[in-house]
């Protein structure tokens, strides 16, 4: 197993929408690992395939305090979505330092493929909802950033790019 390299924004390569996962091979089992270990060590609560630069259909999420409940999403799609929308802060392992409040559905249903390729629905609520939804927008190629103000955005890329220089 090895820790992936996670890309930080406003890297392009975040924009890129991702291709669906046709193979259920070592190689997308030897990913999921990779990524489920890359997120543990961040620490993060969920990770996208984009953001370590493989630009597939895949996210894994872990909202549990004990880290020992894995979900692995190939190829998931929203099913349903609630009327009802939440306002939660979220951050990102690709945005460091930056939490801000985003609205979303507060409850979704979502169909996915586990590792081995067989189907299965999850029905979403809470911490959970709003971690797939947000892992999922960077399956689309969106940052959570993108909901908030441009003046917000803009205040965050120079931030950002300050710390960039900082550490180089
Ligand atoms: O970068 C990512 O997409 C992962 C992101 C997921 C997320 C968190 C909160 C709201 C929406 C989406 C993170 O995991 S950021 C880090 C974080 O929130 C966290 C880290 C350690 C323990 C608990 C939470
Ligand atoms: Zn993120």
């Amino acid at each position: 197993m090895a820790f992936l390299n996670i890309i930080e924004y406003p890297d392009p390569r975040l924009k890129t929408v991702a291709r669906p996962v046709t193979r259920f091979d070592e190689r997308l089992s030897n990913l999921v690992k990779d990524m489920a270990e890359t997120m543990y060590q961040a620490p993060g609560v969920g990770l996208a395939a984009t953001q370590v630069n493989v630009h597939e259909r895949l996210l894994v999420v872990d909202i549990s305090e004990t880290k020992d409940r894995l979900h692995v999403l190939v190829n998931p799609e929203i099913v349903w979505a609630s009327e009802e929308q939440v306002e939660c802060e979220e951050g990102c392992l690709s945005v460091p330092g930056v939490y801000d409040a985003v609205t979303r559905p507060a409850k979704v249903k979502v169909r996915a493929q586990n590792v081995d390729g067989t189907p299965y629905e999850l029905d979403c609520e809470g911490l959970l909802a709003v971690c797939v939804q947000h892992e999922m927008d960077h399956l689309l190629g969106k940052v959570f950033v993108e909901y908030l103000s441009p003046l917000k955005q803009t205040r965050i890329r120079t931030r950002l790019k300050k710390r960039k220089v900082k550490a180089a």
